[in-house]
């Protein structure tokens, strides 16, 4: 096993969620966070609340991972600080809509394809040369059961995790020659913001995601996360799928 303790970890979208969840426990093992979101209010909270906790430090980037300029303004100021990370958790991401495609809102397929797919590749571009520069540590991708299995109305948002699991294929290939392990895990239904995001605050919609079975929560992934980043350097995951125990494929549900 390894430690990450006064290690730098790394994670897009930690207002909420998952994101979220692993900021508090990488933290409880002594790392040293970078979190971002667009919500500037939650950073600053969960940056004083963890710093209280654990006596880590917690580093607050704020901005729109959509926006190629301020992606790229996040990495220079890493690099000027000498804030490499050893764990990239590139987790931001959202699903907007249900809807046959045929009565799909185009904006909605902007944002999903300009947040999963090319924010996700800003935020890579934007520490991988760092990464490479210290020749060490695990970039952790954010994909979903989403990225394998279509199920009706998922349309272009399980396009945009089929676009992960092929980038984070391609990041693995891609670092053949470096030490760093590249992984996407793969997770089902998880109890976060995520179906609210989806279906624009309506609380009942998302609260019907969830009813009859129990999901996973955002800690589990956090769990399975730092199993994953704390494994010897010689074994490298490179997909991981996991769904609560209630579902058993994108659309196979046992709700009582
Ligand atoms: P949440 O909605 O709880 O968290 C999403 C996070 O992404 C928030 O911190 C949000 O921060 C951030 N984010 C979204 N858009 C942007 C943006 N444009 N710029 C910066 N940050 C952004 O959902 P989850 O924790 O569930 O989702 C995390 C990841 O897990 C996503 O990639 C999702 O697709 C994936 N996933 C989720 C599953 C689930 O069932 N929940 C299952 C499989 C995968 P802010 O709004 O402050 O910007
Ligand atoms: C989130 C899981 O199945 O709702 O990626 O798309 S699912």
């Amino acid at each position: 096993m390894i430690s990450v303790k006064d290690k730098i970890v790394l994670i897009t979208g930690a207002t909420s969620g998952i994101g979220k969840a692993c900021a508090y426990l990488y933290a409880k093992h002594g790392a040293n966070i970078i979190i971002t979101g667009r919500r500037e209010e939650r950073l600053i909270s969960i940056k004083n609340d963890i710093e209280i906790k654990y006596g880590v430090k917690v580093y607050p980037y704020c901005f729109d991972i959509t926006d190629r300029f301020a992606c790229e303004k996040f990495g220079n100021d890493l690099k000027a600080n000498n804030l490499t990370p050893y764990i990239f958790i590139n987790n931001a991401g959202l699903a907007k809509g249900l809807s046959p495609l045929q009565d799909g809102n185009i904006d909605d397929w902007e944002e999903m394809i300009d947040t999963n797919i090319k924010g996700f590749l800003y935020a890579a571009k934007a520490v991988l040369g760092l990464m490479i520069e210290k020749n060490e540590g695990c970039i952790i991708n954010l994909g979903s059961i989403a990225g394998s299995q279509v199920y009706p109305g998922g349309n272009v948002y399980n396009a945009t995790k089929f676009a992960v699991r092929a980038l984070s294929q391609a990041m693995n290939m891609d670092l053949l020659k470096t030490n760093i392990r590249v992984s996407s895990i793969e997770p089902g239904a998880v109890e976060t913001e995520f179906s609210l995001v989806r279906f624009n605050n309506d609380k009942e919609k998302a609260d019907n995601v969830y009813k009859g079975f129990k999901p996973l929560m955002a800690e589990d992934i956090a769990d399975i996360i730092f199993f994953m980043t704390t494994l010897s350097e010689n074994i490298n995951i490179q997909h991981l799928m996991v769904t609560p125990t209630a579902q058993r494929s994108s659309t196979l549900f046992n709700r009582g």
